[in-house]
């Protein structure tokens, strides 16, 4: 048995107006009671320290850099890996990523895994939604693709915390292949946050479906490739916009056992055994002996479907 106690922290609402110092305070104060309660690690969510910023049109990309980071630690987040090393645990943050790289600056919707108050993992969302251009009859804009570059560090794994660690981020946990690409290097464990605004602005769903179809990703991927998943929500009402919550810790099996019951900043902890995931990928996912490579090309050759004529 090889246990780890973890924590989702959910983050409720932020407004345009809150500071980063006061988001990190509410994300110190998440973090100190994942602590005291003996968490090794805490997951925090995706664009943790800023309002969801690309339901916002602007014209000119740069006039959105305030909500970027273009260090961390920086003066108003350095609080958080003091914390991280004098407290005894790591966190998983998502933020809004922004390099110079001589006279571009790159953007990326980004997440790091922090151990001691050292960052040991970096990870760029790969699958961007939403859209890159203005879309004045949509009830909101969700312009990821604007705003954001396609990550460039694919999807890498981390020995971590006792076992093997991956990240994604948001509607990565929607697509197998984030799942699987990870399930290849032995990932034990998923940490990922998310920003999912109930309302689906490019096709009409019943509301109930945003939740199921979430549940379902994450249990899915689990039990597919017998990892655990930990999933943070920034929910709640942002600027008059909703976003779900449903923070949720799922086993290898696929079972939910933990999840969020409000929509503010909520703390939910889980014992992980690291070894239950050991035991399924040595029988119904052993990978080695069942997958069927040689009928898998088209995964990697096509991006949409041809049908057939
Ligand atoms: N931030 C996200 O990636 N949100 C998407 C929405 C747009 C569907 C998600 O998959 O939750």
């Amino acid at each position: 048995m090889r246990k780890l106690r973890v924590a989702a922290a959910q983050v409720g609402g932020i407004q345009p107006d809150e500071t980063r110092t006061e988001v990190v305070g509410r994300l110190l104060d998440l973090m100190e009671r994942a602590a005291g309660a003996g968490c090794r690690l805490v997951v925090f969510p995706e664009l943790t320290l800023t309002t969801f910023f690309p339901r916002y049109f602007l014209e000119d990309i740069s006039s959105a850099d305030t909500y970027f980071e273009t260090a961390l630690p920086g003066p108003e987040t350095r609080p958080l890996f003091d914390a991280s090393r004098r407290l005894g645990i790591g966190f998983h943050l998502g933020y809004a990523e922004l390099v110079r790289e001589g006279d571009r600056n790159r953007r990326f919707n980004t997440a790091i895994l922090v151990d001691g108050g050292e960052i040991i993992g970096k990870y760029r969302k790969v699958h961007l939604p939403g859209h890159a251009d203005h879309l004045p009859e949509a009830p909101f804009q969700h312009l990821e693709k604007r705003y954001f570059e396609v990550g460039d560090l694919g999807f890498p794994v981390w020995k971590a915390f006792g076992g093997v660690f991956g990240m994604c981020i948001c509607n990565d946990r929607r697509w197998p292949e984030t799942y699987r690409v990870l399930g290849l290097q032995g990932v034990e464990m998923i940490v990922l946050g998310y920003n999912t605004p109930e309302v689906n602005i490019h096709h009409r769903e019943p509301a109930h479906l945003r939740m199921f179809h979430h549940r379902l990703s994450l249990q899915a991927g689990a039990y597919q490739n017998a990892t655990w998943v930990v999933a943070a929500a920034k929910c709640g009402v942002e600027d008059g916009s909703r976003l779900i919550a449903g923070s949720a810790i799922v086993s290898p099996n696929g079972e939910i056992v933990a999840e969020s019951a409000g929509e503010g900043d909520e703390l939910i902890v889980a014992d992980c055994d690291l070894d239950v995931g050991t035991d399924l990928k040595r029988h119904v996912f052993d990978f080695a002996r069942h997958r069927r490579t040689e009928h898998y090309g088209l995964i990697t050759e096509r991006t949409a479907p041809v049908l057939p004529d």
